[in-house]
């Protein structure tokens, strides 16, 4: 049945994963729009007329465009907030922000890497690149509460924005050998139903890569 909410998400773009994650984590029903970036259906007039930029996630809310998946997180514990993604003191919500707003590190330096390989096939990973991601790591690991997430004991806004990049790490060849807490995490997230159900759906039964096995 038709509503609403509409999605734009391209399998495989963790940035459009945040959302997946996030809809289902509130119970939303939506209007699923897969593109295939192959075909360049990302540029089509209908994106484009949404997000001049041609990307995913693009969603739509009643009439009301958000693009950016971090602003779409936002925009969906604004507009849906029960059940709540956010802690409920002023400290805790703090903390969730900080971590939101720092996710956009992790996705740079992911992203800088299986950017880089998926252009030069036959290249050696940078060295350098792999370093940035390596100490971008570090700081995850000293984020992870001992009692579960990424801002404390519950599931919040923070895990959905960071964890995907964790497993699409994984997915990337990354084992976390020097980041037990991470490897931890990384298998709690994959085990959440929201996550699960969301996975990339070409993942299944494709292999991945080792670009970041060295991590
Ligand atoms: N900052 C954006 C990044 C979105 C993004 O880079 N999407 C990629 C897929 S993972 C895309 O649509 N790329 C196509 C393009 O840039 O032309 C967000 O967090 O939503």
């Amino acid at each position: 049945m038709a509503t609403a909410r509409k999605l734009y998400w391209g399998s495989g773009s963790t940035p459009a994963w945040r959302v997946l994650i996030a809809l289902k984590e509130k119970g939303l029903d939506f209007d699923s729009k897969l593109i295939e970036f192959s075909k360049g259906e990302h540029k089509s007039e209908e994106i484009l007329k949404l997000n001049p930029r041609g990307q995913v996630p693009t969603f739509v809310d009643d009439g009301v465009v958000v693009s950016e998946s971090l602003a779409s997180l936002l925009y969906i514990q604004d507009k849906y907030p029960s059940p709540t993604l956010l802690p409920a003191s002023i400290e805790g919500r703090a903390l969730v922000y900080q971590r939101l707003q720092e996710s956009s590190n992790l996705q740079d330096k992911v992203t800088q890497v299986v950017l880089f390989m998926m252009k030069n096939a036959d290249a050696e990973v940078p060295q350098e690149k792999l370093d940035a991601a390596k100490t971008e790591l570090k700081y995850w690991e000293s984020y992870v509460s001992e009692d579960g997430f990424i801002a404390g004991p519950d599931f919040t806004l923070a895990d959905v924005a960071a964890g995907p990049y964790f497993i699409a790490m994984q997915r990337f060849g990354a084992t976390f050998k020097d980041f037990p807490k991470l490897a931890k995490y990384t298998e709690t997230l994959k085990a959440r139903p929201s996550v699960a159900e969301t996975s990339p759906p070409h993942w299944k039964g494709t292999p991945g890569k080792d670009w970041l096995a060295g991590l």
